[in-house]
């Protein structure tokens, strides 16, 4: 063959040789399988394995399942425990730790919770048996304390004690 027959030559038929190659590498992937291993006799060694299609059902068989292996809180809820007692703490499907505070517990300050608790001055009708007057001092009458949303005082409605009271 002279030179640009080789060319052509070469040109056709690596067409087919790399369909085959891309092919082949295709297959490879699709035929692997995720499962968490669980070694039998090691059940503290779980991991992660990529297996081949074929070999799937024996590990199923003793005790494998599909899938990666779930990690940290998925694997142990109790990493999310953060030791605060006025929380909740849980560990969601995304294997992400939540801290939930607790509403209505005379120790824990949960702002809306109606309970006002030590680091609030008040919260919704819970005035802590404050008025305008013990608030404001002697200048101002004891009706009109409100709270705020943000459970803070809001002495906004309290007034001179009205004059005719003497
Ligand atoms: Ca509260």
């Amino acid at each position: 063959m002279r030179i640009h027959q080789v060319r052509s030559f070469l040109y056709r038929s690596a067409i087919p040789l790399a369909g085959v190659a891309l092919a082949a590498v295709a297959s490879a992937a699709e035929n692997k399988v995720t499962i968490c291993h669980r070694p039998p006799g090691n059940p503290d060694n779980v991991h992660t394995l990529s297996v081949g299609e074929a070999a799937v059902g024996a590990h199923l068989r003793h005790g494998d399942g599909l899938g990666a292996c779930p990690t940290g809180c998925g694997r142990d809820p109790r990493i999310c425990d953060d030791g605060d007692a006025c929380t909740v703490d849980a560990c969601d499907a995304e294997a992400v730790c939540h801290h939930l505070p607790v509403s209505g517990d005379p120790v824990c300050n949960f702002c809306g919770d109606g309970l006002a608790q030590p680091l609030e001055d008040c919260d919704g009708q819970d005035l802590k048996g404050e008025t305008c007057t013990t608030v404001l001092g002697p200048a101002f009458a004891p009706a009109g304390l409100t709270c705020t949303a943000s459970c803070q005082f809001d002495t906004s409605q309290c007034l001179p004690p009205d004059p005719g009271e003497d």
